[in-house]
């Protein structure tokens, strides 16, 4: 049976981009293939953005993030759901990985380059992150990975990380494939400045949990087609982020209605955003209902947490026993 894996980063609220483009995905594996399906909340990687980590937020934000997971539909009875800093095993193999790992590899991603950019000073954690992520997929010997295509080139990275291992050590790792959300590959923010992303901070973001008047202001003055400067101006719908949300929040004949409007200048920018708001009121109401029972309900996140570790762990230690004794550490 195929094994699951994949991480979020309490880098802050967890926003539509996470939802439609992994943690949904995250909830219908699990379905599938039960126990099989480990997620967690990846705090390590979230200590390595300095932009993006305040430690005096970090546990509160971790449990958030958990609690948006279960209100999204993760059954802790049913998929195994923990948090990446209680189990010591994935920095354990992060190091053996980074041994194997050339640096030049870690330059050429993107997404460090993006971050780096960003920074004065690069914490080598930045660097090592995609390590970080390989040790977390491998450490389950996990064959598929739900992630947004932000990830293609990381998941490209653990495949070689994997194939290095084998070569040197003997076959040990599976290579692990990325599954990607058909509509939702990549989300753009809603400011119109490229990927939806938490560490830019809730002017790029459409939270799950966001209060619904708050994402309505966000939508009111989002950008449109830039075609469309006077109401009477036709649109295209397809160049337009508006029309991009439709498609995971309206049903079709709303989709149509919208789109058509857009394309004869029959409706406006603002009414378009008043029938998308429609399909978020329908998609994020009961969520944010059930989020508000499960914060209502500490213990029962932390009990749920915790059980998720020590499942994690069980798998965690046996694979860690074997690749000690590969790499030749001494036994005792
Ligand atoms: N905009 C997006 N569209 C589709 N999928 C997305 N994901 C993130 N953004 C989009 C996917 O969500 C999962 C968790 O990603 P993350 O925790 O790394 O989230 P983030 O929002 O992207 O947060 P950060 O802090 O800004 O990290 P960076 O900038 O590193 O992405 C992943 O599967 C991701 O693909």
């Amino acid at each position: 049976m195929p094994r699951v894996f994949s991480g979020i980063q309490p880098t802050g609220n967890p926003h539509i981009g996470n939802y439609f483009g992994a943690m949904k995905n995250y909830v219908r594996l699990g379905d599938t293939y039960g126990k099989n399906s480990i997620y967690c909340v990846v705090d390590l990687h979230a200590i390595t953005n300095p932009a993006a980590y305040d430690p005096a937020a970090l546990a509160e934000r971790t449990l958030e993030m958990a609690v948006a997971n279960f209100a999204a539909g993760l059954d802790p009875e049913r998929v195994i759901f923990f948090v990446q800093s209680q189990v010591p095993e994935h920095q354990e193999l992060s190091w053996v990985f980074t041994a194997l790992t050339p640096v030049g590899e870690l330059e050429r991603m993107t997404q460090y380059k993006d971050k780096a950019a960003h920074l004065e000073s690069v914490p080598a954690g930045l660097l090592m992150y995609p390590v970080l992520m390989a040790a977390d997929i491998l450490l389950y010997k996990a064959d598929t990975v739900p992630v947004g295509e932000d990830q293609t080139q990381h998941i490209e990275l653990t495949r070689e990380i994997a194939r290095k291992f084998n070569h040197t050590y003997g076959e040990t790792f599976p290579e692990p494939q990325a599954v990607y959300a058909k509509d939702a590959l990549r989300i753009p923010g809603v400011d119109g400045q490229g990927k939806m992303s938490k560490s830019k901070g809730e002017g790029s973001t459409i939270g799950i949990l966001e209060p619904l008047d708050s994402i309505w202001q966000k939508l009111r003055v989002a950008p449109t087609d830039p075609a469309r400067v006077r109401r009477s101006d036709p649109g295209d719908p397809e160049k337009c982020l508006i029309g991009d949300y439709h498609k995971l929040f309206s049903d079709l004949p709303t989709i149509e209605v919208a789109f058509t409007g857009c394309r004869t200048a029959g409706i406006g920018c603002v009414d378009c955003k008043k029938m998308l708001m429609e399909g978020i009121r329908r998609e994020l109401t009961p969520l944010q209902e059930r989020a508000a029972e499960l914060r209502a309900d500490p213990d029962w996140v932390r009990d749920a947490l915790a059980q998720g570790a020590q499942e994690a762990r069980e798998i965690a230690r046996p694979v860690m026993e074997e690749v000690r004794e590969k790499v030749g550490f001494l036994r005792l």
